[in-house]
């Protein structure tokens, strides 16, 4: 059942930019005094990785539920079952119906703040409709491997064709709202039109309706449930425990995947300014700033590609608290980033040897890093100090 494979993480960044792999740049900043620094504070640890479980199809999104289980979302449209050392063959039922073509289909899941008294779990997917498809958000009371009362509390408008850019994670706030992580679609014009819902992320109460205090309520030229706009495809966001701040990740164009942190009302700047270039070669923008825009706080050239996102909060590696964590869908890896305040300080490539696609990374209640590989024989893995 679980193997363990004996991984050394030495992979260190300086090593993967000396063989021209690899690049990352802080926009505006100089680091090296501060590099050195921070390794004081964190630093490399050596781990295992066990595979918990295998043959996921295309598993995308993950959350603890409070008995030990963990639920796995797959791409295809599954929602299932990691419990006591494995997986439930059957998948939970009375999940929505999703459009499971390119990137679309089931995507993340999150468990409501209060799930211990309401059993309630969200899912985010792409769902079809009038126009074609779009990020939708459902909700239902787990009762045993059934979601029951399944309402659908967020769509977001319009529906486009294609199968691309839906986004989306699934954070809740200290405050109980949740934040609703969107793509562009590959509608490039829109996400610096925040009359729509296309390249934003959304801010929400649990049950679907407008905060009070969101930025754009009561502004008739903008969506109300909007809370930052310009981006991409965000395809992770994380609360930062020490701060409480909303991060995210976004895949740019070619050499333009960027770090944000994410600020009420905030314009993200895709696609008037960006570092990258589409992949066709074209020139997007010769921009990379403008006033009334946000800088990223760190971009990768060339792109990595990123897929899920955990501050690691965990007490197994006390060398990785606070590190930022995002997976590589690109050179398959996962990436840990030290932070000193906002800024990136160093970064490490983890799993290389590993040579899978990471899809999804989270910092277990039990102090253990969880990691999803995208495959049709996709894996839970965990990371365990040596
Ligand atoms: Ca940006």
């Amino acid at each position: 059942m679980a193997q363990a494979k004996q991984f050394q993480s030495r992979n260190r960044m300086a090593a993967a930019v000396a063989g021209g792999l690899l690049a990352f740049a802080t926009p505006a900043l100089a680091t090296g005094a501060n590099a050195a620094a921070q390794s004081e504070r964190s630093a490399q640890a050596d781990f295992r990785i066990v595979t918990l479980a295998e043959g996921l199809n295309h598993p995308w999104g993950m959350t603890f539920l409070p008995d030990g289980g963990v639920l796995i979302t797959e791409r295809s449209g599954q929602l299932r079952l990691f419990k006591d050392g494995k997986l439930a063959p059957d998948a939970v039922t009375g999940v929505p119906q999703v459009a499971a073509r390119g990137q679309g289909g089931l995507l993340d899941v999150a468990l409501h703040p209060a799930f211990a008294e309401n059993g309630l779990v969200y899912l985010s997917y792409a769902g079809a409709g009038d126009g074609g498809a779009s990020t939708e958000v459902a909700r239902g009371r787990l009762d045993g491997m059934a979601l029951q009362d399944v309402e659908v509390i967020f769509r977001a408008l319009p529906k486009t064709g294609g199968s691309g850019h839906f986004g989306s994670r699934l954070v809740f706030d200290r405050d109980g709202t949740l934040f609703i992580s969107l793509g562009d679609r590959r509608q490039i014009r829109e996400p610096q039109n925040p009359a729509n819902h296309i390249g934003s992320v959304i801010r929400v109460n649990d049950d679907g309706s407008v905060p009070d205090d969101n930025p754009f309520v009561g502004q008739s030229d903008k969506r109300p449930e909007i809370f930052s706009y310009g981006h991409r495809n965000v395809q992770g966001m994380a609360l930062r425990p020490e701060t409480g701040a909303m991060w995210a990740h976004e895949h740019g164009p070619r050499g333009g995947d960027e770090v944000n942190v994410l600020k009420a009302g905030a314009n993200y700047g895709w696609p008037v300014i960006t570092y990258g270039i589409d992949y066709s070669g074209a020139i997007i923008s010769e921009k990379t700033e403008a006033q009334g825009m946000e800088q990223p706080v760190v971009y990768w050239d060339p792109s990595i590609a990123p897929s899920g996102m955990a501050f690691y909060d965990g007490d197994k590696f006390p060398e990785w608290q606070g590190d930022l964590f995002v997976g590589a869908l690109a050179h398959l890896h996962l990436r840990r980033l030290e932070l000193e305040g906002d800024r990136v300080v160093d970064q490490e490539v983890l799993l290389k040897d590993f040579g899978e696609r990471i899809r999804d990374v989270r910092s277990g209640p039990d102090g253990y890093l969880y990691v999803l590989t995208d495959s049709s024989d996709g894996q839970l893995l965990r990371l365990e100090p040596l």
